[in-house]
């Protein structure tokens, strides 16, 4: 009886490294999902690339409400946008992939 029990742990802890590999894949490919997030445009500089943004809760990646900025997939996403639109816009790897008005 106590050599079953403990060859089922011994099953459990080889088996365990493998769980472990699984969870650690699963959340390595979390940031680079596509999240949805919405937003107020503070400002654009298209000679870094980049967007300032206060965007709302994402619950997607766990972050409250705040202001920071980040890079977009191609310069052409920043055109006709300016402070104060309100935007919806696609993260992917914490860089805006598609940006709109509305
Ligand atoms: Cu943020």
């Amino acid at each position: 009886m106590k050599a079953a029990v403990l060859s089922t742990l011994a099953a459990m802890a080889l088996a365990t490294p493998v769980a472990a590999q699984d969870h650690a894949n699963h959340v390595a490919a979390q940031p680079v999902a596509k999240v949805k997030a919405t937003g107020v445009v503070k400002g654009v500089d298209a000679k870094t690339n980049t967007i300032t943004v206060a965007h709302d809760p994402i619950a997607a990646l766990g972050w409250p409400a705040m202001t920071m900025s980040f890079k977009v997939a191609s310069p052409s996403l920043l055109k006709g946008l300016k402070a104060g639109d309100r935007v919806r816009f696609d993260l992917r790897a914490q860089q805006i992939t598609a940006i709109r008005r509305g």
